[in-house]
């Protein structure tokens, strides 16, 4: 859980969100993932780290964990040449929507999850009578993590944690997850050599950060361990705790595709703009088939909701509901919540979309062009904030403001059409 997309995320999904941790979720997804390989080549830092290690050992021992525990599970570790490197490393590319969700709502995972709903519905349906979260969503968010159980990830957390606690842009991040890890294999759910997961910590099938881990792990079995590794029934239970916990309303959907009317003013479609559903059904928003979204079934209608243009105003749009939020908890991108929700509902025998995606657009894919256009709309007065090539909320606000007054539908879809016309357009003095 947690790993951001656009940026930082929550806990892992958390607290990647939150920490800006993008990568981690997309080196997990990997299947190439490297096994770390510890590293001697920087002797120089071996003295500090030893040094540093001393230090996060006597934080540790004034909360409580064993000297035992310590020793063993900090015993071999290196600063991992690897984990600095992802921690450094800014992806110069990103995927089109269609694409990414080509593959995260593909047919052979729809078909896979809804297998293993049938072949784990036991303990999935007692995660979802406890918690109020649908199965499907707990198979979904199962799937995208790990792959079902099958990639955890090729990284010792305890080695990982280590080496982004000592220096880095997340070394805060690294010592509180660090901490947090000490105490979960002190607890004894898990040992240090078998803590495996993503480079930035992500851990178990359904990757949780160690804070998370002990906050909203549960034991799903009974067995008396919280095992996110190896035992589904403490899996289940704890992503859907973790659901649970950030607000999933039972029996309520996640979100819906929606038609748009004529005069839409789509600079009111943005994941941050929420309204209640009923002010969206009487701006003549509906479902997709016209039905109305205050006859929607399960969904308070004074509950706020948002627009969504993933690929903007050319592409399929959604109502995104508090649920929606909920996911969005665990991985801070549209994206992300729009796949696991659209995979949910897929196994339960839903639809697809009806709108196709604009396949022809050109969305900019690439960090320097999307700095790029956040400078250029800087030098002509709109504001994005810093030009880090991120499209925001802020930088969203401004491609808005240039498209309204180029006589464009003000979506804030940054594509290769946008940065085109910006080259070309005037600088003010
Ligand atoms: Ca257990």
């Amino acid at each position: 859980m947690f790993a951001t997309r656009s940026r930082l995320i929550s806990a892992f999904l958390v607290v990647v969100a939150v920490l800006g941790l993008s990568g981690a979720w997309t080196a997990l997804a990997n299947p190439q993932v490297r096994m770390s390989h510890p590293v001697a080549d920087d002797v120089d830092k071996s003295p500090q780290f030893s040094a540093w290690l001393e230090g996060v050992k006597a934080e540790a021992r004034t909360k409580g964990i064993r000297e035992q525990t310590l020793s063993s599970a900090l015993a071999n570790v290196r600063l991992n040449q690897r984990v600095v490197e992802l921690n450094e490393n800014q992806p110069e590319f990103n995927r089109a929507i269609w694409d990414y969700m080509d593959s995260a709502v593909s047919s052979q995972r729809v078909s896979k999850g809804r297998s293993l709903a049938r072949k784990y519905r036991k303990s999935l349906g007692r995660a979802e009578r406890e918690y109020g979260v649908p199965a499907s969503i707990i198979t979904a968010i199962w799937g995208q993590e790990s792959n079902f159980g099958s990639n955890l990830g090729g990284f010792n957390v305890i080695e990982a944690l280590a080496t982004l606690g000592f220096e880095g842009r997340r070394a805060s991040f690294g010592r509180e997850q660090l901490l947090a890890a000490l105490k979960i294999v002190d607890e004894g759910h898990i040992s240090a050599e078998r803590m495996v997961g993503s480079w930035a910590g992500a851990m178990g099938q359904t990757q949780f950060i160690p804070t998370v881990f002990l906050q909203y792990a549960k034991d799903g079995n009974g067995d008396g361990r919280r095992d996110l590794w190896a035992t589904r029934a403490d899996v289940f239970a704890s992503t859907a705790n973790y659901l649970l916990g950030k607000g999933w309303i039972e029996d309520a959907p996640c979100f819906d595709e929606v038609r748009l009317p004529e005069n839409f003013d789509y600079a009111q479609a943005d994941v941050s703009i929420e309204r209640p559903i009923n002010e969206w059904a009487d701006m003549s928003v509906t479902l997709v088939d016209g039905r109305s979204l205050k006859r929607r079934a399960g969904q308070d209608k004074d509950a706020l909701a948002a627009i969504i243009l993933p690929a903007g105003h050319k592409g399929p749009a959604f109502i995104a509901y508090p649920n929606f939020k909920v996911v969005l908890a665990y991985n801070n991108a549209v994206s992300y919540a729009l796949a696991i929700c659209q995979v949910s509902r897929r196994i339960t025998g839903g639809p697809s979309f009806r709108t196709a995606w604009p396949r022809d657009e050109l969305p900019l894919l690439s960090r320097t062009e999307r700095v790029e256009l956040q400078t250029l709309l800087t030098q002509r007065r709109y504001d994005v904030g810093e030009a880090d090539g991120v499209i925001g909320k802020r930088t969203r606000e401004a491609i808005r403001g240039y498209q309204r007054g180029a006589g464009m539908k003000p979506d804030g879809f940054a594509t290769l059409a946008l940065l085109q016309s910006l080259r070309q357009s005037p600088v003010p003095n």
